[in-house]
């Protein structure tokens, strides 16, 4: 039978987390991106097999990119883009000659994922991801000042949120800055704090629907490329799954990949399904969603939050939380059978816990949390195989 493929993502030579870690953790697949190549522009076969053989020589295999990133002027169809679009195309067949088959990649204007608090202590001490709807009020009201925010809240809301910032130090104003705009593994931009509300104005005039035709039109010149040469486009949704900072979103609900697939019907044109983010919104039903678009699903992030009637959210233990795990992961084993092939899946983001707390890890990409994260999916894969299809093998 066909079970998931147990991926995991390594960062690179320098990441906290080391390949021999990662091979102890159980995994024997790897998560990769080539962060020292600027955004938009070409990875070239030689540097793609270099990391692929460092990978290999640990017993492991490059399976899966994410991201390759998407410059911000491929969003906004500004500039060079198109250029950017050409070398897209031309990384897109080097992966593919190297044999690395599917490519991760989000449409999110200027950031990637979004928290208020990188390391946010929960109960039994561990620390997670947290977003506190509060601070980032604060943030975007009385750091950020961003002009059209005064509109945008209710008059309950900006108190709260102007109680929030009073009450904070001035250290912890600097570090919430930091965590929201400083620029995230993974996320290719980092700013200052009016470089950033200049990163904000490029979308002026760019609302969800101009958006999403920059998004068709990028795929329509994209998937045929990847079609031929056999590789799968991820999109990786929104997070958190709605607009944020004035910013469109335009990845966040079943509905939104349902017009994307309509518009594009390319073979290569998929979902990263990833739980934590669609996970937010308590109207996405996941199960459901994997159940719909399996045939399109070539990447799985599984990760569980916790959200509130405030609009907080913090990043649970993977089989806690608002995440179905088991419905979701029965109805990936079942995807995987119709498909008839292994899909990759990686826990995305852990806790800090154990000795991640006294080292330092990449925000959410600790290695015990992780660790623990994979243990536990990885059991549940097998006892749901093992009940449903009498088999783990
Ligand atoms: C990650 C994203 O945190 C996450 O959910 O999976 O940062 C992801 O790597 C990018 O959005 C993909 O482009
Ligand atoms: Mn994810």
């Amino acid at each position: 039978m066909y079970l998931c493929k147990q991926s995991w993502r390594w960062y690179g030579p320098n990441d906290p987390v080391s390949l021999d870690n990662i091979r102890q953790a159980g995994a024997t697949d790897i998560v990769h991106a080539l962060h020292h190549i600027p955004n938009g522009e070409v990875w070239s076969v030689e540097e793609i097999s270099k990391r692929q053989q460092i990978i290999a020589e640990k017993g492991l295999v490059w399976s899966v990119v994410e991201s390759v990133p998407v410059h911000e002027h491929i969003k906004t169809q500004t500039g060079d883009f198109q250029k950017y679009i050409d070398n897209y195309k031309l990384s897109l067949r080097n992966l593919a000659e190297c044999g690395i088959k599917c490519v991760t990649y989000n449409f999110m204007p200027v950031l990637d994922w979004t928290r208020t608090d990188l390391a946010y202590e929960v109960e039994d001490g561990s620390r997670a991801l947290r977003f506190e709807r509060a601070a980032f009020m604060a943030f975007d009201l009385y750091i950020l000042r961003r002009p059209a925010a005064e509109q945008e809240y209710t008059a309950e809301e900006k108190a709260k949120a102007l109680a929030r910032y009073e009450q904070m130090t001035a250290e912890e104003r600097e570090r919430l800055t930091r965590n929201m705009i400083a620029g995230l593994p993974g996320s290719e931009e980092s700013f200052t704090v009016e470089q950033f509300q200049e990163a904000l104005d490029r979308y002026k005039d760019i609302d969800a629907e101009r958006l999403r035709e920059n998004l068709i039109y990028f795929l329509s010149e994209i998937c045929p490329v990847a079609d031929e040469c056999g590789v799968e486009m991820v999109i990786h949704p929104d997070d958190p799954p709605y607009p944020i900072l004035g910013l469109p979103r335009i990845l966040s609900t079943a509905e939104d990949f349902r017009r994307l697939i309509e518009t594009v019907p390319n073979r290569s044109n998929g979902l990263c399904l990833c739980t934590g983010s669609f996970g937010v919104r308590g109207d996405n039903d996941l199960p459901a969603m994997m159940r719909e678009f399996g045939d399109r699903v070539g990447f799985v992030h599984l990760r569980s939050t916790r959200r509130d009637a405030e609009g907080n959210f913090q990043e649970d233990n993977h089989l806690e939380g608002d995440v179905p795990m088991y419905e979701v992961m029965k109805a990936f084993l079942e995807i995987q059978q119709r498909q008839g092939r292994s899909i990759p899946m990686r826990p995305d983001h852990g806790h800090q816990m154990c000795d991640d707390l006294n080292r330092h890890s990449n925000p959410g990409y600790s290695c015990y949390g992780r660790m623990r994260g994979l243990a536990e999916l990885r059991g549940l894969e097998m006892g749901i195989a093992m009940s449903l299809y009498g088999d783990n093998k």
